[in-house]
């Protein structure tokens, strides 16, 4: 199961997006609002479900978010920067700079679908049928591609 926590709904937006990719793969998630700041024991809490295999850390500004997760499981994390100020700059630096040891793997800002696919790329290690499924996802965009190309070269 993949565990996508928002440090707030107001980013529900782009947890959206990967939770349309999720639905799209028919892959089981569950949807949180958890604060690094304002409600650390509710991470905590929420970091224990032993069904949880990957986790998606969505937060903005100081987004320290995805690193206390970090530091409350081996499971892999990926976080993704929400732009809220600074073109999400600040966000990006907070989830990217993790200390030696506690690593968050970090997607580009606002990109929840990124997050959603590496997320699903994990599972696929053990599971055959999802990564046939992933295959076909990048084969669709390839064909997108070489559409366009198609359509535009002269
Ligand atoms: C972060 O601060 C949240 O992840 C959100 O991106 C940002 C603003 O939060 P709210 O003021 O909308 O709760 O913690």
């Amino acid at each position: 199961m993949i565990c996508i926590i928002m440090g707030s709904e107001s980013d529900l937006k782009i947890a959206e997006k990967a939770i349309n990719v999720l639905k799209e793969f028919n892959v089981k998630y569950e949807v949180r609002v958890a604060s690094a700041h304002r409600t650390p024991e509710l991470i905590e809490e929420i970091v224990k479900n032993p069904e949880i295999e990957v986790f998606i850390a969505i937060a903005g500004l100081a987004a320290h978010l995805p690193g206390v997760i970090a530091s409350l499981t081996l499971k892999p994390v990926i976080a993704v920067p929400v732009d809220v100020k600074l073109c999400g700059l600040d966000a990006l630096l907070s989830s990217v700079q993790m200390p030696p040891g506690v690593p968050v793997a970090t997607v580009g800002v606002d990109r929840g679908e990124n997050a959603a696919i590496l997320a699903l790329q994990i599972l696929a290690l053990k599971d055959k049928e999802l990564y046939n499924k992933l295959l076909e996802y990048r084969n669709k965009m390839k064909e997108k591609v070489y559409n366009s190309d198609e359509k535009i070269k002269k």
